[in-house]
């Protein structure tokens, strides 16, 4: 018989060794034992980033065994992706995503994607590092609906505000819904910067996506 726990242990080591070959064997196991693809990613793979994060803060380890169990995780995200399962959204809807710039974390933000393009939304990927006037330039662009940003340290969160103010100054900031976040960006936080909402994962993206675009559609209409 498959010990699930046994795969998840496995897993989350693999993930903290940085052995992305094992990572890769075990998200396929996962997935033939019947564990949940997101939970594999986000509830284990964080926990494992969260190990990383410890013996980084106590100098255990340094940015390139980090770096390793990132990837490890990025390429168990690859296997587990097609099989994860959302609810898909009766309105159609442009998202113009990104990592701000200064900041290169985009694991968070690559799981963003995954679940907003799987529950139908037609996401933009500028990637990660972006500087902000393009989320401005994209979003006129594309006509998007939603501007999304990550953003994973204290030093890049400012760029969050700034993007916002610069909505505000081309004057499309009520054509658009903005949704920010990241392991430090805070509600309080999102809501004093102007953010329209601050999901705490990307599953709770996909349903917040959802009600601001219902709400846009109702206050702007088809028109941009
Ligand atoms: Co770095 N790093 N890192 N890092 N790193 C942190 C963020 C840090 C907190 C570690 C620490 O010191 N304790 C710290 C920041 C401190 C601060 O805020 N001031 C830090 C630092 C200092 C640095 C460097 C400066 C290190 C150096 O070079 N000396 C450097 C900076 C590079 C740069 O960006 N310019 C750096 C580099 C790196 C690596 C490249 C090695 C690697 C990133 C690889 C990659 O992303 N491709 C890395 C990693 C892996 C981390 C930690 C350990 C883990 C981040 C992660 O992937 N988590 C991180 C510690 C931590 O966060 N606790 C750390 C897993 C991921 C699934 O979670 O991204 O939070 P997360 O996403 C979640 C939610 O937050 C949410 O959904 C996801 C879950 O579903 N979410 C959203 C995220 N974005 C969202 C957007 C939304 C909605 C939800 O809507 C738009």
């Amino acid at each position: 018989m498959v010990n699930k726990d046994e795969i998840i242990s496995k897993f989350k080591e693999a993930i903290i060794i940085g052995d992305e070959e094992a990572a890769v064997r075990l998200a396929k196991e996962a997935i033939a034992a019947g564990l949940d693809a997101y939970e594999m990613v986000t509830k284990y793979g964080g926990e494992a980033m969260e190990v990383i994060n410890k013996q980084y803060e106590e100098k255990k380890i340094f940015v390139p065994e980090v770096l390793l169990a990132a990837n490890a995780l990025s390429a168990a995200v690859e296997i587990l992706k097609p099989h994860m399962k959302v609810e898909k959204t009766s309105i159609p809807a442009k998202v113009v995503l990104g990592v701000v710039e200064g900041d290169i974390h985009d694991i968070g933000k690559n799981l963003v994607k995954i679940m907003l393009s799987s529950a139908g939304f037609e996401v933009i990927d500028l990637g990660r590092d972006v500087p902000l006037q393009k989320f401005i330039e994209v979003a006129k662009q594309e006509k998007a609906d939603v501007v999304g940003m990550s953003a994973l340290m204290s030093t890049t969160m400012p760029g969050m505000k700034k993007v916002i103010d610069m909505l505000k100054d081309a004057g499309i900031r009520n054509k658009v819904k903005v949704i920010v976040g990241g392991a430090p960006v805070t509600e309080e936080w999102a809501l004093s910067i102007g953010a329209d909402a601050r999901p705490k994962d990307a599953s709770a993206a996909v349903g917040i996506t959802k009600q601001l675009v219902e709400k846009l559609r109702k206050e702007r209409g088809d028109s941009w």
